[in-house]
C-alpha cells in the first residue's frame, strides 16, 4: 500500500519539478535547488502525504460503512452504547503515535535549517512598502529591487516576479541572509531554497541557503504588508564564481553612492 502511494506521489510531484517559479496548473512544490528544500520535499512527499492519504481513505471507508451498515431500514433499533474504553484508548493513542512519527523528522529538518554553517557571504534583505532593498555588508553594495511592470517586461521575464535588480549569489556557497523591515512586517520567501523568514522592523532575523544549481529563482513577500503586497517579488540569480566576481565589481560601480558626509561638507564649503 505504502509503495503504491509512494509511486503515485512521485509521479504527481515529479511532473511539477521543471521550473524555479510557479507554473500554471502546478501541483506540489517548486523545483528544489538546495538541500534544505530537498529535505522538505522528501518529508512531504514520502512521509506526510502517504499518512494523510491513508487517514483520509480510512475515515471515508468508516463513514461509508457506517452509513450503509447501520442505515435506518436495516437497523431499526440503534445501539444505546455511549462508552467503550478500548476504542477510546485506541483512538487517542494511535493519533499520538502518528504525530510522533511525523514530529521527529520534522524537528530534524527544522533544527538543520536553524543551524547556520560558516557563511561564504552575507546579504541583508530589507522590506519596504513595497519593494525590497538589499545590502552586501562586506562588499559595501546597496541597492533597491523593484518589480518590473507588465508593460515593461522583456522576453522570458515572468509577470509579477521579475525585478530590475536581482540578488546575485555564487553557486554552491553558503549564503547567510539577514532579514529585516523598515516600515511594516514583510517576509522574505524563496520556495526553491526552502527559505521563509519574517521581516520585522527593529529586529534582524537570519536564515541561510546553499543554491546547488545555476539559474534565476523567484519568491514573493509572504506577509500581508499593505496594498501592494503582491507586487514586491524576490529574484535571486545564482551564477558561477567568475560571473559573481564580475557582477560584484560592476555592482560596486553601478550602485556606488557618494559618501553622505563628503557631500554635506561640499555643500557647506560652497556656501
Ligand atoms: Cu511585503
Amino acid at each position: 500500500m505504502k509503495k503504491i502511494l509512494f509511486t503515485i506521489s512521485s509521479i504527481v510531484f515529479a511532473s511539477s519539478a521543471i521550473a524555479n517559479q510557479p507554473k500554471e496548473w502546478q501541483l506540489g512544490f517548486q523545483n528544489a535547488a538546495s538541500e534544505g528544500m530537498r529535505d522538505i520535499v522528501n518529508f512531504h512527499n514520502n512521509l506526510l502525504l502517504p499518512i494523510i492519504i491513508a487517514i483520509s481513505v480510512f475515515v471515508l471507508f468508516l463513514m461509508i460503512y457506517a452509513s450503509v451498515r447501520f442505515r435506518a431500514s436495516k437497523n431499526p433499533n440503534p445501539s444505546k452504547t455511549t462508552h467503550n474504553v478500548a476504542v477510546e484508548v485506541l483512538w487517542t493513542l494511535i493519533p499520538c503515535l502518528i504525530l510522533i512519527v511525523m514530529a521527529v523528522p520534522s524537528f530534524k529538518i527544522l533544527y538543520k535549517q536553524d543551524t547556520i554553517p560558516k557563511a561564504d557571504l552575507t546579504i541583508k534583505a530589507v522590506g519596504y512598502q513595497w519593494y525590497w532593498g538589499y545590502e552586501y555588508p562586506d562588499e559595501n553594495v546597496i541597492f533597491d529591487s523593484y518589480m518590473i511592470k507588465e508593460e515593461d517586461l522583456k522576453e522570458n521575464q515572468p509577470r509579477l516576479l521579475a525585478v530590475d535588480n536581482e540578488v546575485v549569489v555564487p553557486v554552491n556557497k553558503v549564503v547567510k541572509v539577514l532579514i529585516t523591515a523598515n516600515d511594516v512586517l514583510h517576509a522574505w520567501a524563496l520556495p526553491s531554497f526552502g527559505v521563509k523568514r519574517d521581516a520585522v522592523p527593529g529586529r534582524i532575523n537570519e536564515t541561510w541557503f546553499k543554491a546547488e544549481k545555476v539559474g534565476t529563482y523567484y519568491g514573493q513577500c509572504s506577509e500581508l504588508c499593505g496594498i501592494q503586497h503582491a507586487f514586491m517579488p524576490i529574484a535571486v540569480r545564482v551564477v558561477s564564481d567568475e560571473e559573481y566576481a564580475k557582477w560584484l565589481s560592476d555592482a560596486k560601480i553601478k550602485f556606488a553612492k557618494e559618501p553622505i558626509l563628503e557631500n554635506e561638507n561640499k555643500k557647506i564649503a560652497s556656501k
